[in-house]
């Protein structure tokens, strides 16, 4: 039996925070984890080094169900980002620790290839419609097909997902929280606007996506929802705050514009009424912060039942070891959707070297065995960990808001 060994948790900021759990077996097989819980890095850091790794040490590496189920069931206090981040990394660095066991690819151990690749979104983003749909062009020449478009709002200093440079987003931008203003009548009026633009320059042959960002009430987002119905979009994304699932009902009343929600989910029970009423059309949730590809797999196998498919999170603060693990799942998920696909930096990939690869608008996880990406622990230590917030968000009046 080969025991887990030793366990150690690596923060670096290789222009951004990663947390990353390294688990090494009695064998000498290494496995990778992410730990990374954006705006929140060291709360998942102690979790882990104060509470979880002192249980790990001597367990038998393979059991991943098993030690799922310890730290779920045997912390009392469930659920949780920081719980679920914590617990995501030890079963992914298992699932990664397993695959080489069995020298293949992890995609293989969860049921082989369902496709040849992974429909991938890219972001295009600019500062007004015209030059948000020039980016969108930018992406198609690329070979994207599906393109999420967000635009600057006239009247208001800076909007959710426009972004400073071209390819990298970076929201979590300061030492203290940015303060963002936010005016949802503004931003009403634009997104029609830009979705118009997008099809008249764009065709109909490449999936559109765009993302409210949790800022409408139901009955706005409905009416968003209904003014988008002409430009047929793959999805609208977190039109309301999710905390109350039965919001979603009094949209779907209104409008056949397919929902996506789940980004921060962190387990099966905050997705389970959107998905049994279908009230959604993709389930977001990813590896990092719904507590593993264990988990993921259980939530993604409930929404198969109710036609929801898969659109994991896959913005540049989810690591390159999220992003390989998940897309080893969403190669072999039956009810896959989309993967989301922000580029990491060349700092970020230097420090995560990986297998997975991009073409002509998909990906693949590559065939390496286990995820296929590792973190070369050397350099990561040169790029010690810088406190970053995410921005808030106020109206104009003032009044705190959802940012
Ligand atoms: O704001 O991951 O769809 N993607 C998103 C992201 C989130 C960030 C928060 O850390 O909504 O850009
Ligand atoms: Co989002």
């Amino acid at each position: 039996m080969a025991k887990i060994e030793r366990a150690r948790v690596l923060v670096t900021c290789p222009g951004r925070n990663f947390v990353t759990l390294v688990i090494e077996t009695s064998d000498g097989v290494r496995g990778v984890g992410d730990a990374t819980l954006n705006g929140r890095e060291l709360a998942v850091a102690a979790y882990l080094n104060d509470h979880v790794l002192p249980c790990l040490i001597g367990r038998d590496a393979q059991r991943i169900e098993d030690i799922w189920q310890f730290l779920y069931r045997g912390a009392y206090w469930r659920r949780g980002p920081v719980t679920m981040t914590a617990i995501a990394a030890v079963d992914t660095a298992l699932w990664d620790i397993k695959g080489k066991v069995a020298a293949l690819p992890l995609y293989q151990l969860l049921g082989g290839a369902s496709r040849e690749s992974v429909m991938v979104y890219g972001h295009a983003n600019g500062n007004s419609a015209e030059e948000t749909v020039e980016r969108a062009l930018d992406y198609k020449q690329q070979g994207y097909k599906a393109i999420r478009l967000q635009s600057g709002v006239p009247g208001l200093a800076s909007t959710y997902g426009v972004s400073k440079d071209r390819y990298f987003y970076e929201p979590a931008d300061a030492d203290l929280p940015t303060e963002n203003v936010w005016s949802t009548e503004k931003y009403m009026r634009v997104v029609p606007e830009l979705f118009a633009a997008a099809r008249d320059a764009l065709g109909w042959d490449v999936h559109l996506l765009h993302d409210v960002h949790h800022r409408l009430t139901p009955i706005e987002a409905a009416r968003l929802g209904n003014d988008l119905e002409p430009y047929r979009l793959f999805w609208l994304e977190d039109a309301v705050v999710a905390d109350n699932p039965e919001s979603f009902r009094l949209i779907r009343q209104h409008t056949t514009t397919p929902l996506a929600v789940g980004e921060i989910f962190n387990s099966i029970w905050d997705a389970k009424l959107l998905i049994q009423e279908q009230l959604i059309d993709y389930i977001r949730a990813t590896v990092v912060h719904a507590g593993g590809i264990t988990h993921l797999r259980r939530i993604a196998s409930f929404a198969d039942m109710f036609n929801v498919r898969t659109g994991c999170h896959g913005a540049t603060d989810l690591s390159p070891v999220t992003m390989a693990a998940a897309l080893h799942f969403d190669l072999s998920v039956p009810n896959f959707g989309v993967q989301e696909y922000m580029r990491h930096t060349e700092e970020t990939d230097a420090v995560f070297p990986h297998a997975y690869s991009f073409e002509n608008g998909a990906m693949h996880p590559g065939e390496a065995p286990g995820l296929g990406v590792d973190i070369d622990e050397k350099l990561a230590a040169k790029h010690p960990y810088r406190r970053a917030y995410l921005p808030v968000n106020r109206l104009e009046d003032g009044t705190m808001f959802n940012w």
